[in-house]
């Protein structure tokens, strides 16, 4: 079955003023679409389109380009569009925010760690928070669509929240003051979902 691009669980202008109208129907009408048809493409008649994303990932060739930036492309986004909410926000609760206290020391430590990976990412690329098989948390940064999925590339562990730090992700709204849009995204952080990624 070729990959699908998802529907969103909010309309384009209801991460507004975080996230502005236009750069939510560009970014999910076309970028998130155009990575989702060149993947189905550079899958086509190939043993790989039985796999599920996460297994693309895993076992992803890294020399095959088109493989490699689409379908990380169609991963990351998919994750991006359910990190937020237009009732996102606040902090996290639970088993996560008792997981953040203990790996990064506080909520505030957090922020910062996060924000710092995706401000400092040189170029286009993306920042995560990772959660490894022995439940420890880790925040790494990746360049242009690869992921921690993919081998050797970030933390290695599972992503279960990331930041798109490309320009497409901002520009229009925030030219290049990249670090106003990660305070931004944070107006607009559904915890819920990230909580659940983590428990998965
Ligand atoms: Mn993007």
């Amino acid at each position: 079955m070729p990959f699908e691009l998802p529907q969103l669980n909010y309309s384009h202008d209801a991460l507004e003023p975080h996230i502005d109208h236009k750069t939510m129907e560009i970014h999910h009408g076309k970028h998130h679409a155009g990575y989702t048809s060149k993947l189905n493409a550079a899958l086509d008649g190939t043993a790989h389109t039985e796999k599920s994303i996460e297994e693309l990932m895993q076992s992803m060739d890294m020399d095959n380009s088109a493989l490699r930036n689409n379908g990380g492309g169609y991963f990351n986004h998919c994750l991006f569009w359910n990190s937020m909410s237009p009732n996102g926000g606040g902090k996290p609760s639970g088993t996560l925010s008792d997981a953040i206290d203990r790996d990064f020391g506080s909520f505030e430590n957090f922020k910062d760690s996060f924000s710092k990976a995706a401000a400092t990412q040189f170029g286009s690329g993306w920042a995560w928070l990772c959660v490894h098989s022995d439940g420890k948390l880790e925040v790494c940064s990746t360049p242009n669509q690869d992921n921690p999925l993919m081998p050797g590339v970030g933390c290695n562990g599972t992503p279960i929240l990331g930041i798109d730090v490309w320009e497409h992700a901002y520009y229009l709204n925030y030219q290049n003051r990249r670090p106003d849009y990660i305070e931004a995204f944070f107006n607009v952080l559904n915890w819920k979902e990230v909580q659940n990624n983590y428990q998965h």
